[in-house]
């Protein structure tokens, strides 16, 4: 059963398939590395705990969360992937950067999404601080990497039992 504090972190609630019949890539931002980097580990442990492959999961790194869209389309263009991962953290500043950022990466995942016809998983944190980061990247809150990489096994086994 899920709490309050671990979020969906706490998968004991519902049965997560097999991943090792799936290629999975993962973007990661490099802005605001430690937490990303935490991420980053949440996701691919999550990934090979479940049955993926390491050599089924594509891993590339961009400057920041706004280059998340690009590189997940130019992933899904070179790789023949099943899912793509995009892992960042974007935390609110004193300039309305913030708001760009994260409105851009929304609808770039989507619409990445949508033009490959392949599931584009959106783990980008975006928080008023670092702790607030920190406490959903392995803290209190659990880590929004795990989360992320189980929702990619559970879209392309959606998508491999319908198409
Ligand atoms: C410029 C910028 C700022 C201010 N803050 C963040 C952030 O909190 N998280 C993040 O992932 N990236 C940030 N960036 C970088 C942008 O995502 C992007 O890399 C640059 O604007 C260049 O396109």
């Amino acid at each position: 059963m899920s709490t309050h504090l671990k979020g969906l972190s706490d998968f004991s609630h519902i049965e997560i398939p097999s991943a090792e019949k799936f290629k999975f890539g993962i973007v990661v931002s490099q802005w605001n590395a430690e937490v990303t980097g935490a991420l980053y580990n949440g996701a691919h442990s999550t990934l090979i705990k479940n049955g993926a492959l390491p050599e089924n999961i594509i891993v590339i790194q961009v400057p920041g969360s706004f280059e998340l869209t690009s590189g997940a389309d130019i992933l899904l263009s070179a790789k023949k992937v099943d899912a793509v991962i995009c892992l960042g953290c974007v935390i609110q500043g004193e300039t309305r950067h913030f708001d760009f950022i994260c409105n851009a990466v929304a609808n770039g995942v989507t619409n990445v999404s949508v033009k490959h016809n392949k599931p584009v998983i959106f783990g980008v944190l975006t928080t008023d601080n670092s702790q607030q980061a920190k406490d959903r990247a392995g803290g209190k809150h659990g880590n929004k990497g795990e989360e992320a990489a189980v929702t990619a096994i559970i879209m392309a086994t959606l998508q491999a039992a319908l198409v």
